[in-house]
């Protein structure tokens, strides 16, 4: 239940029109969790109906992707594209590969993505895409023709002024180069439509890094600001071992700490001294199962085949990076029992909203999402200029770059969290910083 009365029916109306949309239902619900500190200061707010505008996609996109497989077997597939708002910039986001992906799924990252984009203070839209193909256990020839047939419908509806994509979750840099050459193929154009697009043809220095350090470079200003400490000697936990979870292992082990769990979908390994980074660099290099084929090395570490157990280790900070719904309000009381006093999402919503809630009235300090994950779209955005001024940057200026804007972020999310009397509700600065950027906009530029 809302303060507000208009939140209330508002939230009434989602809930009825998007029952089978649960994900979608959770993103809104939790960002009006934050309008409701906003709504009554401001009538324009309802006056405007831009609530009711923001949370409608301006266009959603949907087409059939067949391709036949390494048995000659024709298969079909859905392909995505969520355009949900354009206010600030073109639209900007990832693509995701999985089973799992459905509208529900690409409406609550779209979303989200509209406010992350405007808090990296960098002129993008929010956009999200994908389809429910699922990578894994495919050959490259199989992910090549995949990525082909679903370019050849993708590619009218993106372009540098249009639509930018990049990577997410089941989507990386393999995916990203076979869509760039198709799309090059069919428009004629050099691919200036993805960014995390690889070294040799347009991509940025420090892309691949980006989300995982910037998620590390926030939580050292959480911990500075709230704790006065640092990340020295502090015990880690960190879910997945994708390109999200590895730079987050690779940065916070550079800055003294201690990660003493981690987890695929296979399961999880934990211990109580450091993992052995290497190991665990190698296996997600191989595409490997973490738990199987680390155990072989270092037999006395603790470890299930239910990644979920990750969470019932003692630790100081746990850095979920996997995927939504990872951390459920079971899993943040073992958390805090455990010791755990810092959770900050790596992945998008990677914690349940009564798991968000309990943290914030429980003394554990969170940063949504929203605010923490936003260094890779931030590189993003830095690549989209390296592009578009034909120039590279270092490694040491993009990573220096994203340093700062994920200091901004922190700052503007604090900021705006003592501005309404509740200093660590990060997830309440995030969400009304990177509203009030869209919002203007949209007042701007009219009913559209
Ligand atoms: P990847 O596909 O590279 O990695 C995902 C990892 O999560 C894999 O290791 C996968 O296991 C693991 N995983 C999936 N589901 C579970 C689960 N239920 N329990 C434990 N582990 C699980 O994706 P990314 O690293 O790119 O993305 C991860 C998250 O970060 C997503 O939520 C994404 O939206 C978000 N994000 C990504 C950004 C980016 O730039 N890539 C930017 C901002 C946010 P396995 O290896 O077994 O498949
Ligand atoms: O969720 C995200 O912010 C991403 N997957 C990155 C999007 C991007 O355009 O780089």
């Amino acid at each position: 239940m809302y303060k507000s009365k208009y939140l209330n029916e508002l939230f009434d109306g989602v809930k009825t029109k998007y029952s089978n949309e649960p994900e979608f239902i959770q993103a809104v619900e939790e960002f009006f969790d934050s309008m409701d500190f906003l709504v009554e200061k401001d009538p324009n707010i309802e006056k405007s109906a831009v609530l009711e505008r923001l949370i409608v996609p301006e266009r959603i996109i949907q087409f059939r992707v067949p391709w036949v497989d390494d048995n000659g077997k024709i298969q079909v597939n859905t392909g995505y594209r969520v355009q949900f708002n354009s206010a600030i910039g073109p639209y900007k986001g990832g693509m995701r590969f999985d089973k799992s992906v459905n509208l529900s799924v690409l409406k609550f990252l779209g979303f989200e993505q509209t406010f992350k984009n405007s808090l990296t203070g960098l002129p993008m839209g929010g956009g999200k895409g994908g389809s429910d193909f699922d990578p894994k256990n495919k050959s490259d020839a199989e992910v090549m023709r995949f990525c082909q047939s679903f370019m050849s419908e993708f590619y009218h509806f993106i372009g540098p002024d249009m639509d930018v994509p990049a990577g997410d979750l089941g989507f990386g840099a393999r995916e990203i180069g076979y869509m760039v050459g198709e799309y090059k193929k069919l428009t004629h154009k050099w691919g200036r439509v993805f960014t995390g697009k690889g070294m040799s043809y347009g991509g940025s220095l420090a892309r691949p890094e980006s989300t995982g350090y910037g998620l590390c470079y926030f939580v050292e200003e959480m911990l500075k600001t709230y704790k006065n400490t640092d990340f020295k000697g502090k015990k880690v936990i960190i879910s997945g071992k994708g390109k999200v979870s590895i730079m987050a292992l690779k940065k916070a082990v550079e800055l003294g700490a201690i990660v003493v769990g981690m987890s695929d979908t296979s399961g999880y390994i934990g211990s109580d001294k450091a993992l052995d980074y290497d190991e665990i660099y190698s296996i997600a290099n191989n595409r490997g199962n973490l738990e199987k084929e680390y155990i072989k090395k270092h037999s006395d570490v603790k470890h299930s085949s239910n990644p979920n157990d990750l969470w019932k280790i003692k630790c100081d900070i746990a850095l979920p990076c996997a995927t939504q719904a990872e951390i459920s309000i079971i899993n943040a009381k073992e958390l805090k029992e455990n010791g755990c006093y810092l959770v900050a999402e790596g992945a998008n919503m990677p914690c349940n909203i009564d798991a968000i809630r309990y943290f914030n009235e429980n003394g554990v300090l969170f940063a949504p999402g929203k605010a923490s994950n936003a260094g890779g779209v931030a590189v993003s955005g830095l690549e989209m200029s390296q592009n578009a001024m034909h120039l590279t940057w270092t490694f040491e200026e993009v990573d220096s770059k994203l340093k700062d804007i994920m200091v901004n972020i922190f700052n503007e999310c604090y900021k705006k969290a003592k501005e309404f009397n509740v200093p660590t509700n990060l997830a309440l600065g995030a969400n009304i910083s990177g509203f009030l950027k869209v919002y203007d906009a949209m007042i701007q530029e009219g009913v559209i």
